[in-house]
């Protein structure tokens, strides 16, 4: 098993003017990451940013989100191929402790469980916990937290399962008490990840890399026709793409 590093390793996803940059900036304590004030897509590569409060070092990777009409199918692919470029590449850096899925206080779009299915399923093999953040919640009329308790069970019925979440502002606007109150919940959240006893319960077992490379070959073993088409089928019923995009996924993702 790879040495954990003096990092704690979070990926950063959802939907295009969700928040997440925001999120970076509010634990950050400044503006470090870009936002953007239109759908036009801020940041096309995922990005990382260092961040270290109370004496612990985080890395922070904000990815591109994942949706199919609005990037087109070639940027879509590019974006999910960045993804799991990722995904390898902090493999060899001690793993990922953490994968935060942001959504704005809204509906439970079915881009967000296409995401939720793409990242925690399919890129990540359910290894590593997931937390939902809500953002855009400056204005919740009780506890920001509510929001949470009012919604919960459509989480459950639409099988988006999380390990935990944290209601938001992800900006100070009018309420910098909100501000400030989210900022401690996200540090919050850092930290109990960050926490040894934590990361052991997430430790063991096969590298996510290990273990999708052990599926295709049991796959490939079985029958190399079916291997493809298994992960197209895959990618059509639970990560709501369409057959065509699936398939140009499976043929880059690995060469059959
Ligand atoms: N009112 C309100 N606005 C927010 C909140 N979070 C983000 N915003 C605003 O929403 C817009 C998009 O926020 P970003 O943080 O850039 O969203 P993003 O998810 O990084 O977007 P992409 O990088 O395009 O994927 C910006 O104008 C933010 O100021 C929030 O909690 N409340
Ligand atoms: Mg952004």
């Amino acid at each position: 098993m790879a040495p954990k590093n003096k990092y704690t390793n979070i990926v950063l996803f959802g939907q295009a003017g969700a928040g997440k940059s925001s999120l970076v900036n509010l634990t950050v304590g400044k503006d470090m990451a870009t936002t953007s004030n239109d759908m036009k897509l801020s940041t096309m590569h995922w990005q990382e940013y260092p961040i270290e409060f109370d004496g612990e070092s985080y890395k922070v990777f904000d990815t591109v989100g994942l949706e199919e009409p609005q990037l087109g199918i070639p940027q879509f692919l590019d974006a999910i191929e960045n993804a799991y470029k990722l995904i390898q590449d902090l493999e060899k850096q001690g793993g990922i402790d953490l994968l935060l899925l942001c959504m704005r206080a809204g509906r439970l779009t079915s881009t967000l469980q296409n995401n939720y299915w793409l990242f925690h399923e399919f890129l990540c093999d359910k290894k590593v916990p997931i937390i939902v953040v809500i953002t855009y919640l400056e204005n919740e009329a009780g506890e920001m937290d509510d929001w949470w308790k009012r919604n919960e069970e459509i989480f459950h019925r639409q099988e988006v399962h999380v390990a935990g979440h944290a209601c938001i502002t992800a900006i100070a606007g009018n309420s910098p008490h909100r501000h400030e109150e989210s900022r401690t919940t996200i540090r919050n959240l850092f930290k109990e990840f960050a926490a040894d006893e934590q990361k052991q319960a997430w430790i063991g077992g096969d590298s996510l890399f290990v273990s999708f490379m052990r599926k295709l070959k049991d796959l490939l073993v079985g029958n190399g026709k079916s291997a493809r088409e298994d992960m197209v089928s895959r990618l059509t019923k639970r990560c709501g793409m369409s057959r065509d995009v699936a398939e140009k996924l499976a043929d880059r993702i690995k060469p059959w």
